[in-house]
């Protein structure tokens, strides 16, 4: 199971500890003073980033976490112990939003990061504090105030320089097997991908680092969730660039030219800025016979450029490799 998305989890930072009252009380000493100490601070609700986590399923399971409170103080002039603060790893590319009023609440974009989301409440003060010249013996003490609290969305948007769309069994899969370290699973059926996949196309001092999503296919309707729906287009959202890839073995009747149609309308119900990522349109399968013959179809609706390729024999794919390059630089 890959979850990519939790709602309403509730989370809380610790309370402080109360402030102490109390009084030195030794043999011989009267009137020994005020010796209360303060309360221990809340411990803090902190997000930290973590790329060996890859999704938000531990959430699904437990969807609330604290924060210890802090203690109270003690005699002796004693501070309350601070609260441990309540550490939660997620995957980079989570986005945190309020459940109640959907604003973003934070954002984890790296490994290592770390985000307070929720802050501990403040140790009270304990009566010695107040001692002054003008009162020496205070009855005063102040309360720890409560820690943060609130329910969140966890979304997790996938970080990527690259993303693949296209229709179901087009061939994603294949090509970001052949582009990158990932190994996909891949088949001779649609829907063969049933959540995102990342692979690093390359890591060089010359180009960075490069990340290609593979994600499910999208096919005609998908936003009135047909297929697997558009849930998956959350995780190309960030990218730099699209490749759109257009299966030119067109088997089953399939009609290229109209895929690339409906794939692009589809995009823009989920949102229309993902149509002017920079892009590169990418004709697959061209071993195939016939391929040819439905890209001439293809360029007479659509007047752009096409880079031409076949996983089946890497045709192509070290041109694709330098466009790649160039999309996102
Ligand atoms: N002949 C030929 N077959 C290809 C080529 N690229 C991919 N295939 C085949 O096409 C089929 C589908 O490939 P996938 O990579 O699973 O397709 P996908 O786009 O990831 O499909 P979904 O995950 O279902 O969206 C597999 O049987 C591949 O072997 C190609 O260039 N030429
Ligand atoms: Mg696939």
């Amino acid at each position: 199971m890959f979850v990519d998305e939790v709602k309403n989890i509730g989370l809380k930072a610790g309370k402080g500890g109360d402030g102490c009252l109390s009084f030195r009380r030794e043999k011989f000493i009267p009137k020994g003073g005020p010796n209360g100490g303060d309360g221990g601070k809340g411990g803090d609700l902190i997000l930290i980033g973590d790329a060996n986590v890859s999704d938000l399923v531990e959430f699904r399971f437990k969807p609330h976490a604290c924060a210890r409170n802090g203690q109270p103080g003690m005699g002796s002039g004693k501070h309350g112990k601070n609260g441990a603060d309540k550490i939660l790893s997620v995957p980079v590319g989570t986005v945190i939003f309020s459940s109640d009023s959907g604003d973003m609440a934070a954002e984890i974009t790296a490994h290592g990061q770390r985000i307070v989301l929720l802050k501990g409440g403040m140790g009270g003060k304990g009566n010695e504090t107040f001692k002054s010249s003008t009162n020496q013996a205070p009855r005063h003490t102040t309360p720890g105030t409560p820690g943060g609290e609130g329910i969140f969305d966890f979304v997790l948007k996938t970080i990527a320089d690259v993303g693949l769309v296209g229709f179901p069994n087009a061939g994603k899969s294949t090509l970001t097997s052949m582009l990158t370290d990932a190994t996909p699973k891949i088949a001779n059926y649609p829907f063969t991908t049933l959540h995102v996949n990342v692979g690093v196309m390359c890591d060089t001092p010359e180009h960075g680092k490069v990340l290609i999503a593979d994600i499910p296919g999208i096919i005609n309707d998908a936003h009135k969730n047909r297929g697997l729906g558009l849930k998956f287009l959350k995780h190309i959202e960030r990218c730099k660039a699209l490749v759109y890839l257009i299966d030119m073995a067109a088997v089953d009747n399939r009609n290229p030219a109209q895929d690339f149609s409906d794939i692009k309308n589809e995009l823009s119900h989920y949102d229309e800025s993902l149509l002017k990522k920079r892009s590169v349109v990418v004709a697959n399968k061209m071993d195939w016979a016939g391929a040819e013959e439905n890209l001439r179809i293809f360029r007479r609706k659509h007047r752009v450029d096409v880079l031409q390729i076949s996983c089946a024999n890497s045709a192509g794919l070290e041109e694709l490799r330098r466009k790649i390059f160039e999309l996102t630089q």
